[in-house]
């Protein structure tokens, strides 16, 4: 039977299980890499595990989301990360080295392999014809420790790819935001996204990768194109072609759906505020103004997006009204448009150049004024993410990011009158690895040095019979993980601080939600109620950490989004779903909820009762946990289970 890339990567990494939809899967990991606002926690709770060196092929330790230094809290970080990456044998990317899927593309990413990443867009090496998945930080420390990365098999969707991009007008974010307008933030659930098909060849590696990149935001597992001649082009201009294998899906290969983009028809496309789905014609906006445009980001910074970018702005002056933001995507774009005076066309054209970083992307600086509207390049615009609430943010094209920064308004950039040559791949990229240190031999000297604002790992006690707790808080559909644990400047820093980020749970939606879960938490804690698509967005596992370090113990939702699901379940935080979607209306903030005996009822089947003690019902939810997900939770989540299980 001809088989599919997943399968056959999947087939070639399988540790236990069936390649089956829905069956539980271990899969043997070649490549783990953590960004320092998640890594943080990775790399404490690897050391939390005490298992020595990390025990997969390869591990690095990138730093580019918390990058202003206004005191000493982020810079104590990442001399943390460098000396525990010193100590546990990974490799080093120094802040200023660029964003971590940029950077791995760049270096480590090879078609065939599986990769595990602690951010939710390391999908991004999926352009590489490689399996690149996101998860929680302890996820990633378990599998450096050796264990191997457990997953439930999802589905696997066919994106058949035909005819050619509009170049130079429409490009690879014109695509991805046509993938998500069509199949909205939901759409990926439970599913990888397979390209094929004759289009595929129209477009090269770094335009697969913003692609893959951004299929993030349907919610994917990850997203996978075939490795092929374009694959070798980049990798032989990168001076790593011996990494090269062809892969590709076979004839009769199997998918649970057929999905098919005609590339040929795809025209600049935008998403609206607050959300990556909410997608139009960038024509059908044509004239609204514009305040503020950022290119950069994991999604667009290549060399290419960046050289499109200065292309346009040559010789060209930003609107008055506009403040234009760059970022290019790693240290060595960054030098290679320096080398080539591309940075110099921006800088003359008016625009502030930032460094190889996430920046404005994560609300670390670059935050819009009051009201105003910001077109990025980016891949996320959910409300107050950027750091200004009432903020409208807006995604497009690097193409059509310079052209609005240009014009002050948004126009369709085919019809702008500025002239634009495609891009055409160069020969040779330019590399330079002095910022990415490598792993050491003999660690056994190496000190791992802490400052005074990295705690250590919160861990909750094993599970109790019975949960009796309120309901502190009751949401709609598609809570981002933004939503429940803030990003920005001033919360980032943080993140190896447990007792002071969950300050912030849920501030955007309720500022007083963290004081009341710290009361509730004597009086049996707390519980949250949700609608679909629970915890979208973000891998960040600080938004399971820090309402378990709040006395969360359940969240009842109609669904989850992967990573979280798997975030509450590590932290031993019950994730349950409600039988009877309707329940949910029945449920109100307030009431206080039972549920008896969680651990036998657990070992009976997978249906719970759910006392209203307030409202006098019952109603049932399951909680859809394997063997072993059952296991974690009883145990108090993934760090006692483990310790457990070595001891
Ligand atoms: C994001 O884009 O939201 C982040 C910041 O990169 C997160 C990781 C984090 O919260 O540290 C992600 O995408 O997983
Ligand atoms: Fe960084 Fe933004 Fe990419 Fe997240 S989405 S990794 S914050 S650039």
């Amino acid at each position: 039977m001809g088989k599919n890339i997943v399968e056959k990567i999947f087939g070639a990494h399988a540790a236990y299980g069936e390649l089956k939809a829905g069956s539980p899967v271990g899969l043997t990991v070649d490549q783990v890499y953590t960004q320092d606002a998640t890594g943080t926690m990775a790399w404490l709770q690897f050391e939390a595990m005490g298992l020595g060196r990390v025990k997969v092929p390869l591990a690095v330790s990138y730093v580019d989301h918390n990058m202003v230094q206004s005191d000493y809290m982020n810079p104590d970080d990442h001399l943390f990360l460098q000396t525990a990456a010193a100590r546990y044998g990974a490799y080093f990317s120094r802040p200023g080295n660029g964003i971590c899927h940029q950077v791995h593309l760049e270096q480590f990413a090879a078609p065939g392999k599986i990769a595990l990443g602690t951010d939710s867009h390391t999908p991004t090496g999926g352009g590489m014809g490689m399996i690149s998945i996101g998860v929680g930080g302890l996820d990633a420390a378990t599998v450096m420790g050796g264990a191997p990365f457990d997953l439930t098999m999802p589905k696997v969707v066919k994106i058949h790819l035909k005819g050619r991009l509009q170049r130079p007008w429409v490009t690879a974010m014109d695509v991805i935001l046509e993938v998500l307008r069509r199949l909205t933030v939901k759409g990926g659930v439970a599913k990888i996204m397979e390209y094929g098909g004759p289009g595929v060849k129209d477009l090269n590696l770094t335009e697969r990768a913003t692609i893959t990149n951004m299929g993030a935001e349907l919610g994917a597992t990850t997203s996978v194109f075939p490795s092929d001649k374009r694959t070798l082009q980049y990798l032989t201009a990168v001076g790593r072609a011996d990494q090269w294998v062809e892969l590709s899906a076979d004839k009769g290969a199997k998918y649970s759906e057929k999905i098919t983009i005609d590339l040929g028809a795809v025209e600049p496309m935008i998403a609206q505020p607050h959300s990556p789905d909410n997608v139009v014609t960038v024509r059908s906006l044509a004239g609204t103004k514009v305040d503020q445009v950022c290119i950069g980001s994991c999604t667009n910074s290549s060399y290419q997006s960046m050289k499109l970018v200065a292309s346009l702005l040559k010789g060209n002056r930003v609107s008055e009204r506009v403040n234009l933001l760059l970022n290019p995507g790693s240290k060595q774009v960054y030098e290679m448009i320096s080398r080539e005076g591309l940075s110099a066309d921006m800088i003359a054209s008016g625009a502030r150049m930032l460094e190889a970083s996430c920046g404005p992307c994560i609300g670390m600086g670059g935050a819009p004024g009051s009201g105003q509207v910001s077109v990025r390049s980016y891949n996320r615009n959910f409300k107050g993410r950027s750091g200004t609430k009432d903020a409208l943010v807006y995604l497009a094209s690097p193409v059509s990011c310079a052209v609005f920064a240009l014009k002050g308004e948004m126009v369709d950039p085919r019809e702008s009158g500025l002239t634009l040559k495609a891009f055409k791949e160069p020969k040779q990229y330019l590399v330079n690895r002095s910022s990415l240190i490598p792993p050491k031999e003999d660690t056994s000297g190496v000190t791992v040095i802490k400052g005074p604002n990295i705690k250590e790992v919160s861990v909750k006690a094993p599970l109790g019979g019975t949960i009796e707790a309120e309901v502190l808080l009751k949401l709609g559909d598609n809570i981002t993980t933004d939503d429940i644990m803030p990003a920005g400047s001033k919360v980032l820093p943080f993140r190896s601080n447990i007792p002071a980020i969950s300050e912030f749970v849920f501030s955007g939606i309720d500022a007083t939600f963290s004081a009341r879960a710290l009361a509730a938490k004597p009086q049996g804690g707390g519980i949250i109620v949700g609608g679909e698509n629970y915890g979208q967005g973000s891998s960040r596992e600080h938004a399971a950490i820090a309402p378990m370090f709040l006395g969360i113990q359940a969240v009842i939702v109609k669904s989850f989004a992967r990573i979280h699901r798997s975030n509450l379940i590590n932290f031993g935080i019950v994730p349950f779903q409600f039988q009877d979607p309707k329940d949910y209306d029945r449920i109100e903030a307030g009431d206080r909820l039972a549920i008896d005996d969680i651990a036998a009822a657990m070992q009976a089947g997978d249906s719970f009762v759910v006392r209203n003690l307030t409202k006098g019902y019952s109603l049932n939810v399951r909680s859809g946990l394997n063997e072993r997900e059952r296991e974690i939770i009883i145990k108090g989540g993934l760090l006692p289970y483990t310790r457990a299980k070595a001891g």
